[in-house]
């Protein structure tokens, strides 16, 4: 299992600040492959990723979903970890994660939640909804999550295959978690804290988010 090759898959638009911030932190010997993934970046992103030798490569079609269903086919490691570069991921669970899944597990899940830990990017709307919608999650399925929504991720690439993960939803993450659940997947949570983000916009519109959730989770639920 220690001859796990890791992939990042770095997924972003328009985070040049956020990018210059956090990609030097990711250390070179926690990976095998890093990619980064762009929705159209304007803003300097692609020329700073060029500029620093990672590869990049512009999504062929819109939205989160779409960027990281076709990013987990171009990268070849066994174990796949999903990083937003806003400044808001700490970079401390990426060995982690690694080491979990060496360790056998399916699907790492990082909690902003856990352990006391907390968002300091959320606000009163946000904090609110992550925790109504990750309670309800594990009302419906057998696990019960701690933070069901960062999207901070680390998994097998062979699940994907296993789990049909075939999708351009915005809740590429949620799908990913809650039929890992319906399989019986070894799935674990490592607490992490969530920063604010550092410059750049917010990309993703919360209350559509919102609604995408509820679809999701009964879509997976009585499918
Ligand atoms: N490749 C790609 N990345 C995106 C897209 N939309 C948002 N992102 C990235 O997804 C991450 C999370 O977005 P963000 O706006 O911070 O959402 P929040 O963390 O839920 O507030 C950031 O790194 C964004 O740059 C997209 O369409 N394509
Ligand atoms: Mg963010």
């Amino acid at each position: 299992m220690s001859g796990m090759k890791v992939s990042i898959i770095v997924f972003e638009v328009n985070e040049v600040d956020g990018m210059r911030a956090m990609m030097p932190q990711i250390k070179r010997e926690w990976y095998d492959e890093l990619i980064v993934v762009d929705g159209g970046s304007t803003d300097g992103t692609i020329e700073y990723a060029k500029e620093k030798g990672y590869s990049i490569f512009i999504q062929k079609e819109r939205g989160v979903g779409a960027a990281l269903n076709e990013a987990v086919r171009k990268v070849s490691g066994d174990i796949v970890i999903i990083y937003a570069p806003d400044g808001s991921f700490e970079v401390d669970q990426i060995p982690i994660i690694t080491e979990k899944i060496r360790a056998g597990y399916d699907v790492v899940n990082v909690s902003r939640y856990m352990g006391g830990n907390k968002s300091h990017d959320d606000n009163i709307f946000t904090g609110t909804a992550n925790w109504i919608f990750t309670k309800i999650a594990g009302l419906m399925f057998p696990f019960q999550f701690t933070d069901f929504l960062y999207t901070y991720l680390g998994f097998r690439r062979e699940v994907i295959s296993g789990l049909n993960i075939d999708n351009k939803e915005r809740t590429w993450g949620q799908i990913l978690l809650l039929r890992a659940v319906k399989k019986g997947l070894k799935i674990i949570e490592i607490p992490g804290t969530e920063y604010k983000r550092i410059g750049g916009d917010v990309k993703v519109p919360k209350i559509r988010a919102g609604w995408a959730i509820v679809k999701t989770l009964m879509q997976e639920k009585f499918s």
